[in-house]
């Protein structure tokens, strides 16, 4: 069976890392056109480094969960072909022994705002580090903001038109273009499943819901999956 697998920030919730929309989200506490928009960094670059500072120190001090190493099980499946999508730029599901194709690029990784080259980042950035390649100092998190494109959506979208089963874990469906990936899947014959703690902004497209904790939930159902291979 070929299944596709977009998580979000749901899944790394009960490895200490903030979600951005729950009560304490981080979208609370920071104003996202600041910190996660070309416009932010451009107009203070300092305020964006440090929010992902932050972010990169506690990402790199997390450990994976056991919905993250449940999901490396079924990776290693012999009777799925599984393609997974994160929105996550966290590492976790690396940490956990699986590839996921990071469609918001990742937290360890670093590029250059004018020659777009990337490198492993370094633990701090600063607006004054300057690009290996080009030498100018645009140095930025290698993460796709809002108003950019996200990463691999050609290799995406054709895993979306192949998937028999379409599965979202622990996103609430406000961001595009993921948040239209179940209908994508839907179109091209899949069945959908959501796993959330909550109904997300999109749950009405999915044809079944599983809502608890992802540690219990993701488990519980790759056990299903692989019980049934
Ligand atoms: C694009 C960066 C097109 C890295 C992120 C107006 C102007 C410009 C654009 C737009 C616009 N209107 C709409 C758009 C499109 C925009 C968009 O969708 N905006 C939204 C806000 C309306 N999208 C974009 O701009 C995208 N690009 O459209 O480009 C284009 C076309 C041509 C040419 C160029 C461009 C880019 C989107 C990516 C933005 N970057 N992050 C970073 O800082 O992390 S998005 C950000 O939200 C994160 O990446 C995150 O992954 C993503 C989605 O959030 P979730 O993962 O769902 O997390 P959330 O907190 O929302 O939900 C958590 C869920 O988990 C909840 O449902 C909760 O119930 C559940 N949960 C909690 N605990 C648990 C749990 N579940 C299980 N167990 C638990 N324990």
């Amino acid at each position: 069976m070929r299944i596709f697998i977009l998580t979000g920030a749901g899944i790394s919730a009960e490895s200490g890392l903030g979600t951005f929309r729950d009560e304490d989200g981080l979208w609370t506490k920071y104003d996202l056109r600041e910190v996660a928009t070309p416009e932010g960094f451009a107009r203070d670059p300092g305020k964006v480094h440090d929010f992902y500072n932050a972010r990169r120190k506690n990402a790199a001090a997390a450990s994976p969960n056991a919905a993250h190493h449940a999901l490396a099980r079924l990776m290693q499946s012999a009777h799925q072909e599984v393609t997974l999508v994160t929105q996550n730029v966290d590492s976790l599901h690396e940490k956990a022994g699986t590839a996921a194709i990071h469609m918001h690029g990742r937290l360890d990784r670093a590029t250059c705002h004018n020659c777009r080259a990337t490198w492993e980042a370094p633990a701090i950035m600063s607006p004054d580090d300057v690009c290996g390649s080009c030498g100018r100092p645009e140095t930025r998190p290698d993460v796709v903001w809002f108003g950019e494109m996200p990463y691999e959506m050609d290799t995406i979208y054709t895993k979306l038109a192949e998937a028999d089963l379409f599965v979202a874990i622990g996103t609430s469906g406000q961001v595009y273009p993921a948040a239209g990936f179940v209908a994508e899947a839907k179109a091209a014959g899949a069945h959908a499943i959501e796993i959330n703690l909550d109904p997300s902004d999109v749950s009405t497209a999915f044809h079944e819901h599983i809502l608890g904790s992802a540690t219990r939930t993701v488990p519980e159902w790759v056990g299903r999956v692989i019980g049934q291979a």
